[in-house]
């Protein structure tokens, strides 16, 4: 079982992102295991996932880093395109039974966004999922995960993908 990792650098993967990325998938909002993981200020929006298919495209288990968008009418804001982290799998620390798709998205938003569509674009590879020693450890290594995100986000050649086609197009296609 694992201890958090926090001496990890925040700097991981090519200065561009290289195949497979990016990884283009999205779906609808659904809820997740509801464990409050909101409480933790670590908010996760699921969208459906069929074993290792998620939303059209196949993934591994795993913890990535990449952009997601969200069709959110009401509030409408000219970028709706957010840096995020996301955990693919068995969320082993939990024991799920189920393989799940989550994302944490690095915004702070007023409400929730159940039923909403959810883009992502993945443009890399954290770390693998694992067993934690507590709870808080876990969550130690999720908050150093999304600064690992944030920061391997601002190279030129990842923020380039803030402006990508299928993460801006979401929303669009049923307003028509
Ligand atoms: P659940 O178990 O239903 O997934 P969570 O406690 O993980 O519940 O909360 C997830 C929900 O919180 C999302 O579906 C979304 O509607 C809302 N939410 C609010 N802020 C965020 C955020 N920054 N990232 C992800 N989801 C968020
Ligand atoms: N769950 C695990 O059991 N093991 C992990 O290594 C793990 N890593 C995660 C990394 C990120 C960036 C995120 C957003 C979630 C991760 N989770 C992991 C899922 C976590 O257990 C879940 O979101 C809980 O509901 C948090 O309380
Ligand atoms: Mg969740």
């Amino acid at each position: 079982m694992r201890l958090a990792t926090t001496d990890r650098p925040l700097i991981v993967g090519p200065d561009v992102p290289e195949p497979p990325y990016p990884i283009r998938l999205g779906g609808p909002v659904v809820p997740g295991f509801g464990r409050g993981s909101k409480e933790l200020q670590i908010p996760t929006a699921n969208i459906p996932i069929d074993d290792s298919q998620v939303g059209g495209a196949t993934i591994d288990s795993g913890i990535y880093f990449g952009f997601a968008s969200l069709s959110l009418d009401e509030e409408l804001v000219p970028n709706n395109v957010f840096p995020m982290v996301m955990s693919v799998g068995w969320n082993p620390y939990y024991k799920n039974e189920k393989r799940s798709v989550e994302v944490h998205i690095v915004h702070s938003f007023e409400k929730d966004f159940y039923g909403k569509e959810m883009r992502l674009c993945i443009l890399g590879w954290i770390r693998e999922e694992f067993d934690y020693v507590s709870k808080e450890a876990l969550i130690e290594d999720i908050r150093h995960d999304i600064k690992i995100g944030v920061e391997s986000l601002k190279r030129e050649g990842y923020s380039r993908f803030k402006e990508d086609g299928y993460l801006l197009g979401v929303g669009k296609e049923e307003k028509n």
